[in-house]
C-alpha cells in the first residue's frame, strides 16, 4: 500500500504524531493509499522551514523564481500520463477528463504565474511638481493554501503558483480526500530546482491542519477553496488576527436558457456544464432557466440526452461520467435527491445510485439527475448540492428569468443562452455573480478576475488580481 509523506524543509516525512489515514478509491470504494495525519506540529515546522528559505526565495527575483517554477510545469508536464491516472483514481473522475482538463490545467497555473510575473507592473502617480508615488509591491513572507477535493492538482496549482511566483514561502493543505496528485508534485520539487522550505505540503484532516494554518500567528495570508460553512470558519479565526483572506466558496449557479438561442449549441453545452467532473464543479450549473416557449422542447431533448450519458469506470474512454467523491459525500447527494421528492419535485431521470460489477461493486456512482417541478426558495433550489443533479424551472420574461437567477443567497458563476446582443448586456449587468458566461461555459482566460458575491466568497483569483492578493502594496511618496 503506498504511503505518502509531507513535504517539509524540502524532505518528505511522515507525521510527527506518526499516524496515518486511510485514502480510497472511489471508483472501487476501497482504500489504496495512507496518508500522514498531520497536526499543529507538523505546520509548525512547516512555518519555521518557510521563514528560513523565506529571504533566499525572495532574492532570487522574478526571473529565477520563474525558471524554478517552468522547470517543475515541464517535470509535470513529462509525466502528464502519470499524473492523469493518480487524479482518476484518487478522485473517480474519468481518466479522459484527468488527462484533458485537469492535470494541462494544472501546468497551465504553473507556467501563467511564472511569467505573469515578469509583466507584474507596479504604478506611478505624479503630483505636478509636488512629489511622485510609485507602489511597491513586496511578498507578504509565508502564505497558506488550503484547497479541496473536486479539481485536485488544478486548484492546488492555482493557489501556490501565484503565492511562489510573487516571492512568498508556503504552507499549502491538499485535500485529504484527494492528496495523491499534489504527493506526486512534491516529489519532483528537488530536481525542479525549488530550494527547501519554500513550498511545504502538509497532509491531513481540515480541522487539525487547515485550522493550524489559519490560526498560526506567523501565517498572515491564506487563500482557501471550498466548502462556504468552512469559510466561514476560516473568517471567524482568522478576521481578528488581521490576516488578508481570499476565499473561493460554493455556488447555486443558474443557466439562463431564452427561446432565441441557438438550441443546439446551448444544448450540448447545458449537458456539459450541468454533468462534467460528476457536477462537482463550483461553476457548474445546477439551476436551469428556461423560457416558457421552448420549455418542454428543451425538458424532452435534455432529459433524452442525459439518459443517454454513461456512468462507469472512469478508466474506460466511453465512460461520460466516474465515481463521485467519497462515500459521504454519495450519501449526501442522494439525500438531497430525497429531499428534492419530499419537496415536491418530479425526477425526470436518474435520482439513485448506479451499480457496477465485478471490481466496481463498491464504487459510489450516481445517475445524473434532473429534477422539475420545484420553486425558487425550497431547500433543492437553495443549497449547493455539489452533485449530477439538477433542476428546471420555467419562466416568462426576462424580468422573471433575472429574479430566479438571483434569487440565492451564491453569487458564483451564471450562464446566458440568447443571441440577442442588447439583452447579453442588460442581464449580464443584472445577474448578482462573479463571473457570466454568455453561450459558453468554463471558457477561461486565466489574466481574467475569478470569484464570487454573496456567499460564494471574498476577494478574487487569476491574473493581476492574485498576484496583488500575494504581495503587499507599499506607496513609497518622493518630493520633487
Ligand atoms: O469541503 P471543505 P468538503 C462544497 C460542496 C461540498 C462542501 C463540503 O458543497 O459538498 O463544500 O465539501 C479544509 N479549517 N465544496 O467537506 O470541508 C479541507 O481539509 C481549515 C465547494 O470537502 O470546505 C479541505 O482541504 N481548513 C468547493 C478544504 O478545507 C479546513 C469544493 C475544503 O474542504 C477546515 C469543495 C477548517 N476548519 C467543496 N475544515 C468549491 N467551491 O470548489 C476543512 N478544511
Amino acid at each position: 500500500m503506498e504511503q505518502l509523506l509531507n513535504l517539509i524543509d524540502g524532505e518528505l516525512r511522515s507525521a510527527v504524531g506518526g499516524t496515518s489515514l486511510d485514502v480510497y478509491a472511489p471508483a472501487t470504494g476501497q482504500v489504496y493509499a495512507q496518508l500522514p495525519d498531520s497536526d499543529d506540529r507538523d505546520v509548525h515546522a512547516a512555518t519555521e522551514a518557510a521563514h528560513r528559505a523565506f529571504p533566499a526565495w525572495n532574492a532570487l527575483g522574478r526571473e529565477g523564481r520563474s525558471a524554478a517554477m517552468l522547470r517543475l510545469a515541464q517535470l509535470i508536464e513529462d509525466d502528464l500520463e502519470g499524473f492523469a491516472q493518480d487524479e482518476s483514481r484518487d478522485n473517480g473522475k474519468p481518466l479522459a477528463l484527468a488527462r484533458r482538463v485537469d492535470i494541462p490545467r494544472a501546468i497551465a497555473n504553473l507556467r501563467f504565474f511564472a511569467t505573469a510575473i515578469l509583466h507584474f507592473p507596479s504604478e506611478a502617480h505624479l503630483m505636478d511638481d509636488v512629489a511622485v508615488n510609485y507602489t511597491d509591491r513586496q511578498p507578504i513572507g509565508v502564505v497558506g493554501c488550503i484547497s479541496p477535493w473536486n479539481l485536485p492538482l488544478y486548484l492546488f496549482t492555482w493557489k501556490i503558483a501565484p503565492a511562489l511566483a510573487a516571492g512568498n514561502c508556503v504552507v499549502a493543505k491538499p485535500s485529504e480526500v484527494t492528496p495523491l496528485t499534489a504527493f506526486r508534485m512534491s516529489r519532483l520539487c528537488k530536481a525542479a530546482g525549488i530550494p527547501p522550505g519554500v513550498l511545504n505540503i502538509v497532509h491531513g484532516l481540515g480541522p487539525k491542519v487547515g485550522a493550524a494554518i489559519t490560526a498560526h500567528p506567523c501565517i498572515p495570508a491564506i487563500s482557501f477553496t471550498g466548502g462556504t460553512r468552512t469559510g466561514a470558519e476560516i473568517a471567524r479565526v482568522a478576521a481578528p488576527m488581521f490576516k488578508k483572506l481570499s476565499l473561493e466558496l460554493g455556488g447555486k449557479n443558474p443557466v439562463l436558457v431564452f427561446a432565441d438561442c441557438d438550441f443546439e449549441e446551448m444544448l450540448d453545452t447545458t449537458v456539459r456544464s450541468s454533468f462534467t467532473n460528476q457536477g462537482q464543479i463550483c461553476l457548474c450549473g445546477s439551476r436551469i432557466l428556461v423560457e416558457r416557449s421552448i420549455h418542454t422542447r428543451f425538458r424532452d431533448a435534455f432529459v433524452e440526452r442525459v439518459k443517454a450519458l454513461r456512468v462507469g469506470d472512469p478508466n474506460a474512454a466511453e465512460s461520460d461520467l466516474g465515481a463521485v467523491v467519497s462515500h459521504g459525500h454519495m450519501e449526501k447527494v442522494l439525500g438531497c435527491i430525497e429531499l428534492a421528492r419530499s419537496e415536491g419535485g418530479t425526477v425526470l431521470c436518474g435520482g439513485e445510485r448506479v451499480m457496477l460489477d465485478g471490481a466496481l461493486k463498491d464504487g459510489w456512482y450516481i445517475a445524473p439527475t434532473v429534477i422539475e417541478g420545484l420553486g425558487p426558495q425550497c431547500r433543492t433550489n437553495q443549497e449547493e448540492i455539489f452533485g449530477p443533479v439538477v433542476t428546471l424551472q420555467p419562466f416568462d420574461t426576462e424580468a422573471d428569468a433575472l429574479a430566479l437567477a438571483n434569487a440565492t443567497s451564491y453569487g458564483l458563476a451564471s450562464v446566458v443562452w440568447t443571441r440577442d446582443v442588447q439583452r447579453t448586456h442588460r442581464v449580464a449587468r443584472a445577474l448578482q455573480a462573479g463571473i457570466v458566461w454568455v453561450n459558453c461555459w468554463m471558457v477561461r482566460d486565466l489574466r481574467t478576475p475569478f470569484g464570487g458575491v454573496k456567499q460564494s466568497g471574498v476577494g478574487r483569483e487569476g491574473g493581476v488580481d492574485a498576484l496583488r492578493f500575494f504581495t503587499e502594496a507599499k506607496n513609497v511618496c518622493i518630493k520633487l
